[in-house]
């Protein structure tokens, strides 16, 4: 067995599934040893960042590692913004670069695809990834590929390996199969299990709110049997949407702060004891609840990063699934909970009026009560906002390190790993950035729904800077982009051609579907205009103290 095989092998014990990627000529070795090992199949996109977002939204959505495949320099540091945030929002992607040899180099030249230092990828790598390895020595290799692949399971984050070029058909041996070396003192669990429990019991209106770490560490069915059993309501955060969509838990909807449901938001920051578990703290939950002292973290119980927080002290080493397990044992049949889950728009009239973002929301939720869900990818724009209003299902979407370019890549993603047909969200300007990436689904046989709001305008940025000619964008013609790159553009000009498109898009399989839905500007969904509505409230107010 050589290095490249070697770890071929690793990846795919470990979870991994399928490889996103790109090669060039440092990773040329690398890319034949996966093909003619088979060991994992291979996508090759167009643009790095659409093999990091793919590879993050595969990670997604089977709640296992991915990997995204380039080659030095030109290759990797194209990807640190998906690997950034993929790091940020706890998706175990692994970054598997080609390397420059370490044979005979040449002192005085600089290599192709150099930035600074032959190590600078490696030290860009550093700061968003949580391990890396560079295989230089194959006796070594084994043992490398097991501590980094360890660790982005454990933390379940992003991981560097680099393969130098001229080490990946060196012999090598086998890698040790996963382990877990994180010993939990039972001691511990059990106090701080008791202490959660008491809380709970003494509470008025205790909550359950659950985010990222629920899905990425395979929790879900867990909670959502702990949930029911405990009888207390549960919301998700905006990064945790999509989460028990497929559980049956008593789920009251996502607490978005100001831009959500404001019986949703009322809930949580009314709650004398918030159960906040696997939830990553953020601007985008929180800020304005805590700066208006509207809610206290210090009512919650923080159970993320391996340790449980409440009150003024801190169980260290309580990894979530030991804490959901402990728990789950010591709550006995529960109540029950009677509130009526959330409601979302249904029942699209469908006339000539011009479209707006809840149109779209409205259906889509009735184009799933038809045909029943599908997997969401959303990009960062009023498309992401839009999910709100659509039935929980899973959904792909960055809603917290909020990078544009998402959606289109992350669909492909999704679709590679699950087999299942996608709907992708996304905005025009976002389109810009990696829609071309449609191209490559007739080769792959992926017939993603696409949906493109399009209103000629980075619209969510007109709200914060309305006087602006800046965030003006040409309005392009989608449809006929779609046609080329080998799928089918449908023109959406009025709610009856957005009920005629998708369901003409819902009935072919085969190739991919793009709805160019023309939107007006400064027309938008519900969740964006309460955010922005509320952010300039707060702009004004401080202004004015
Ligand atoms: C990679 C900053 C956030 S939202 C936005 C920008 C430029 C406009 C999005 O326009 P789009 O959607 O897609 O047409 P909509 O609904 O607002 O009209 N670069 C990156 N990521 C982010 N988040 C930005 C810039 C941004
Ligand atoms: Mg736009």
């Amino acid at each position: 067995m050589n290095v490249g095989e070697s770890l071929l092998l690793a990846l795919r014990a470990r979870g991994v599934r399928e490889i996103f990627g790109i090669p060039g000529d440092f990773a040329l070795p690398l890319f034949k040893v996966i093909e003619d090992s088979g060991i994992l199949p291979l996508y090759t996109l167009s643009h790095e960042p659409a093999v990091g977002f793919a590879a993050d939204a595969a990670a997604r959505v089977h709640a296992g590692p991915s990997v995204a495949a380039v080659t030095y320099g030109a290759g990797g540091m194209n990807m640190v913004n998906p690997i950034a945030a993929a790091y940020a929002e706890k998706s175990p992607v692994v970054v598997v670069s080609g390397g420059p040899d370490v044979g005979p180099r040449h002192p005085r030249l600089g290599l192709h695809h150099q930035a600074k230092t032959l190590r600078s990828q490696f030290e860009v790598f550093r700061e968003v990834t949580c391990d890396q390895a560079v295989l230089e020595d194959p006796a070594r290799a084994p043992a490398q590929i097991a501590r980094v692949l360890d660790r982005c399971l454990r933390e379940s984050r992003p991981v560097y390996i680099e393969v130098p070029r001229d080490r990946v058909l060196a012999d090598c041996a086998a890698v040790a199969p996963a382990s877990d070396t994180s010993a939990v003192d039972p001691g511990a669990l059990e106090a701080c299990v008791k202490e959660i429990l008491e809380r709970l019991r003494t509470a008025r209106a205790p909550v359950l709110m659950v985010d990222v770490e629920v899905r990425r560490f395979r929790l879900e069915a867990q909670v959502a049997a702990l949930a029911a059993r405990l009888g207390i309501p549960v919301v998700t955060t905006f990064l945790g949407r999509g989460l028990l969509a497929e559980a049956q838990a008593p789920l009251q909807g996502t607490y978005t702060g100001v831009a959500g449901d404001p019986a949703v938001t009322r809930l949580v920051e009314e709650s004398d004891c918030l159960l906040a578990l696997g939830v990553i703290l953020t601007d985008t939950n929180f800020a304005l609840a805590l700066s208006e002292q509207r809610f206290d973290l210090r009512r919650a119980i923080l159970a993320c990063d391996g340790e449980v927080a409440l009150g003024f002290h801190v169980y260290p080493n309580i990894p979530l699934a030991a804490l959901v397990a402990a728990l789950s044992t010591r709550v006995g049949a529960g109540r029950g909970s009677n509130r009526a889950p959330q409601a979302y728009p249904r029942g699209l009239v469908a006339d000539e009026a011009a479209v707006s973002a809840t149109d779209i929301a409205r259906a889509v939720n009735d184009l799933f009560a038809v045909h029943g869900p599908m997997p969401i990818a959303a990009d960062t724009g009023d498309c992401l906002f839009t999910t709100l209003d659509i039935e929980n299902t899973t959904l792909a979407a960055c809603a917290y390190y909020a990078t544009m370019g998402y959606g289109v890549p992350a669909g492909l993603g999704v679709q590679a790993a699950t087999g299942r047909r996608p709907l992708i969200l996304v905005g025009d300007g976002a389109f810009q950035m990696t829609g071309w990436e449609l191209l490559n689904c007739p080769r792959y046989g992926w017939d993603p729904i696409v949906v493109v709001f399009n209103n000629a305008s980075w619209e969510m940025l007109r709200m914060l800077q309305p006087e602006s000619r800046f965030n003006d964008l040409p309005r392009l013609d989608f449809a006929a982009i779609a046609d080329v790159l080998g799928g089918r553009g449908h023109r959406v000009g009025c709610r009856r051609e957005l009920a005629q498109a998708l369901a003409a898009a819902a009935a072919e399989r085969g190739r991919f579907q793009l709805l160019d839905v023309s939107i007006e500007r400064g027309v938008v969904s519900t969740g964006l205009e309460r955010t922005f509505t509320a952010i300039r409230e707060f702009r004004r107010r401080q202004a004015e103290a």
